[in-house]
């Protein structure tokens, strides 16, 4: 297969590519690494120390023999490069990565709202256009996230995208019809994927392009069989107050002996994702399209859910760290309950890698090794979801 894939120089975007391009499949990345430009903007860096994308690809040659091609380009700008891209690349399928991924860099200030809107919005929306342009059947593998569905307690298992409701008729028989889960997004980023939602939607429908569109749950671990054969092909791992998500911030934090940032009570419940399972489910929707005319496949791409609190405590009683119980930053349900169906890629033969399996070797082998390239005064999260909570209005007054 010809894939492209969209955001390739990210945390999910560069694993992805190599487990593509080792499986024999043609890749090319295209990425404008802003990412890159952002960790410049916060003074942060990734704990390990990522290669130059040249460096990069030129280390996958010398390993594989496989060679892949890389286009700096902006999606959500460069419209005309993109359309080029595609007509002269001809993918079978695009795997679109990418998007401004941080929730709380997507509340910092104005600047970041419109940054990520603008991005992520305009870089899905140029994609579709673009592949109507070229005339091509593309199959679009794009990465969402299970935000989309919120995090109050639903009261239900969570299905794959589209809920079955019954709304009453004139006629005495109730209606029966399966609609797109009601959204309830928690952050100005989860908001744009559930834009990126509605707009896969009408391409579906008007011009029958083929689309499968993950809920992703939050990743956790650093490397892969491909970005462990050199360390030129290290994967990034990002800790500080942004980007850094949960249970990497907690193993990291275990490892340089930074008491534990649990959020509020920790009673927030969250799906999860090892990032080896998180390439292998992007294989398997690549190799099991929709058909042309088919609505939008929606996948639950997680394998397990945790509280915070629990998680905190696990790594602290593997690692001996302390926890810190933290005012939170963030405007969410202090407690929630998730149950989330994930049938569809366990069908498709997944073998979920569980956390227990994975965490110890994950702190000594990633964030014991590289933790002296951490920078503690950029562990705090500083990102305040609401004016309210920026002028230090304490919660019962909100
Ligand atoms: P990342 O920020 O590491 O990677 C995104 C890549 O896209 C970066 O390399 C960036 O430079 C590139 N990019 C962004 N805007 C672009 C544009 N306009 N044109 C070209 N390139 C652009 O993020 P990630 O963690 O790899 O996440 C990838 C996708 O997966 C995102 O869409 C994110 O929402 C989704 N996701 C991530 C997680 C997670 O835990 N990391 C969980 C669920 C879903
Ligand atoms: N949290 C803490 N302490 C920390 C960091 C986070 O308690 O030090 C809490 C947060 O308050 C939140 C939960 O942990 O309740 C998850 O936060 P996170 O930063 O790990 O995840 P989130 O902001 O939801 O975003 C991440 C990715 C995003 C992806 C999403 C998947 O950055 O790209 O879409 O996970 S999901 O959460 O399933 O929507």
């Amino acid at each position: 297969m010809r894939v492209a894939v969209l955001g390739g120089d990210g945390f999910c975007g560069w694993p992805a590519s190599l487990h593509l391009s080792d499986l024999g499949h043609t890749i090319a990345i295209v990425d404008n690494l802003s990412r890159r430009q952002i960790d410049k903007e916060l003074g942060a860096e990734s704990l390990t120390p990522i290669a130059t994308m040249g460096e990069r690809l030129a280390a996958w040659q010398e390993t594989s023999g496989k060679s892949i091609e890389f286009h700096n380009l902006d999606i959500a700008q460069d419209y005309a490069e993109l359309a080029e891209f595609i007509s002269t690349f001809r993918p079978d399928a695009v795997v679109h990565f990418a998007e401004q991924r941080a929730a709380p860099y997507s509340m910092k200030n104005h600047a970041t709202k419109r940054y990520t809107v603008d991005n992520n919005v305009r870089a899905t929306h140029n994609l579709l256009v673009a592949i109507v342009e070229s005339g091509l059947d593309v199959h679009v593998v794009h990465l969402g996230t299970m935000g989309v569905y919120g995090y109050g307690t639903a009261g239900m298992k969570i299905p794959e995208g589209y809920l079955d409701v019954q709304v009453a008729s004139e006629s005495s028989e109730p209606l029966s019809q399966q609609i797109l889960y009601p959204t309830n997004p928690g952050s100005v980023y989860h908001m744009t994927k559930v834009l990126d939602q509605h707009l896969f939607a009408y391409y579906a429908k008007n011009d029958e392009l083929r689309i499968t569109d993950l809920h992703q749950g939050i990743i956790w671990g650093t490397n892969t069989p491909q970005t462990l054969r050199s360390e030129r092909l290290i994967n990034r791992f990002d800790y500080d107050g942004d980007y850094g998500t949960v249970l990497n911030r907690f193993l990291m934090q275990a490892a340089v002996g930074y008491p534990l940032t649990v959020h509020g009570t920790g009673g927030q419940t969250r799906a999860f994702i090892h990032i080896r399972d998180m390439v292998t489910c992007i294989q398997l929707a690549l190799e099991n399209p929709p058909a042309k005319g088919e609505r939008v496949k929606i996948y639950n791409q997680m394998t397990e859910t945790h509280r915070v609190r629990d998680l905190a405590e696990l790594v602290a009683r593997l690692s001996g760290a302390q926890v810190a119980y933290v005012p939170n930053p963030r405007k969410e349900s202090a407690e929630n309950e998730l149950y989330v169906s994930n049938d569809t890629f366990l069908d498709l033969g997944l073998h979920p890698t569980r956390l227990e399996e994975g965490l110890l070797q994950e702190v000594e082998d990633v964030a014991r090794k590289y933790a002296h390239r951490a920078d503690r005064s950029k562990i705090p999260a500083r990102s305040l979801w609401t004016s309210a909570q920026a002028a230090g209005v304490p919660d019962s007054e909100k």
